[in-house]
């Protein structure tokens, strides 16, 4: 069962498992605009059974939980814009944070032999790093956004049951991670979108925020499968995700923008209106766990993400 199938990773992991053989059901919330509903699943055809269910009604879960007994759970639901949740503080804390220990509570009631695995994120960090430049599992955390605070709360919930009750839940720590079916008010949509768009002379400017912030940028298709190692891991551990190489907001829009020919300075503008009320200054992962734990490693680096990016978008502006 994948709580929030119709999300980037959400997708990316239904086609994953469905190749495996396994038996999907994708929860999915209700979109006022139809046609946005299962946008990212319409091609996986009527393997993927979807079922309507929202994080913030646990009745909506324990029907479904109780109807499908699944043997493994993905909560990928959130609300996972960070810029969004100083807009939406309540609603985020609920989604992201609340929502994790009822759905807990559930699965210790329901099906204590489940396994569970809690989307935890980076932003979790906020502005503690390590000496080395690197953020990893012993990292103090010291959030700096809601969206942070929240899923802070929903990976402490998870440790919590964990610990407390015998449940296998554990969390995946996952830094920055990007495709073409990322939604484009997130940063590296926006940015190659836009430029697309530029280089077919349909706009001639990109309005951006913070350019100085640097991040740890990889690839969805990657991390939706070291989720799967995490949770067929013999114990129920917490892992990093990353790529380990980290930029600058304005060296990927470089990096973009040199891939299509464009000048920076010709077109890149600053808006406040994309300025948060607090950033996260710096995002580098060290997932040396994951990768000698689980044996994962990306396929992906910055420069083919950026490839499968660019070609997605210049076939759809
Ligand atoms: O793409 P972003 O909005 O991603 P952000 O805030 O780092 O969060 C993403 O990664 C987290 C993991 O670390 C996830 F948990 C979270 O759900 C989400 O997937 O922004 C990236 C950077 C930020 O520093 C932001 O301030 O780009 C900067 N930025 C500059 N101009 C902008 C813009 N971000 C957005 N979305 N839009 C801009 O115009």
């Amino acid at each position: 069962m994948i709580v929030g199938a119709a999300g980037q990773d959400g997708s990316y992991l239904a086609e994953s498992l469905l190749a495996q053989g396994y038996e999907v059901c994708g929860v999915i919330r209700r979109n006022s605009v139809a046609e946005n509903q299962d946008s990212r699943l319409g091609h996986l055809g009527p393997g993927l059974i979807t079922e309507y269910g929202d994080l913030l009604d646990p009745g909506s879960l324990d029907g479904l939980l109780q109807e499908y007994q699944p043997q493994e759970i993905y909560n990928l639901g959130a609300q996972s814009h960070v810029q969004i949740s100083f807009e939406v503080p309540t609603y985020t804390v609920l989604t992201n944070g609340v929502a994790v220990l009822n759905l807990l509570e559930l699965v210790r009631k329901h099906l204590p032999d489940a396994r569970l695995y809690q989307a935890s994120s980076s932003e979790m960090f906020g502005d503690s790093v390590d000496g080395d430049g690197f953020q990893r599992e012993s990292t103090p955390m010291n959030p700096v956004s809601p969206y942070g605070a929240a899923k802070l709360l929903g990976f402490n919930a998870a440790r919590i049951y964990r610990a407390s009750y015998g449940l296998f839940v554990a969390n995946g720590i996952l830094f920055n991670h990007e495709s073409p079916r990322r939604g484009s008010n997130f940063l590296t949509s926006k940015v190659v979108k836009t430029a697309c768009e530029i280089a077919k002379g349909r706009k001639t400017g990109l309005e951006l925020g913070n350019l100085d912030s640097m991040r740890d940028w990889g690839h969805s298709r990657d991390y939706v499968n070291a989720m799967q190692l995490i949770l067929r891991h013999e114990v129920a551990e917490d892992f990093v995700v990353s790529s380990g190489a980290t930029l600058s907001v304005r060296e990927f829009v470089q990096k973009v923008f040199r891939r299509l020919d464009l000048e920076f300075d010709e077109h890149v503008s600053q808006n406040p209106k994309f300025m948060r009320p607090n950033e996260l200054p710096y995002l580098r992962g060290d997932s040396s766990k994951a990768r000698q734990v689980l044996g994962w490693s990306p396929q992906y680096d910055i420069e083919s993400l950026i490839d499968e990016m660019v070609d997605h978008w210049m076939g759809r502006v």
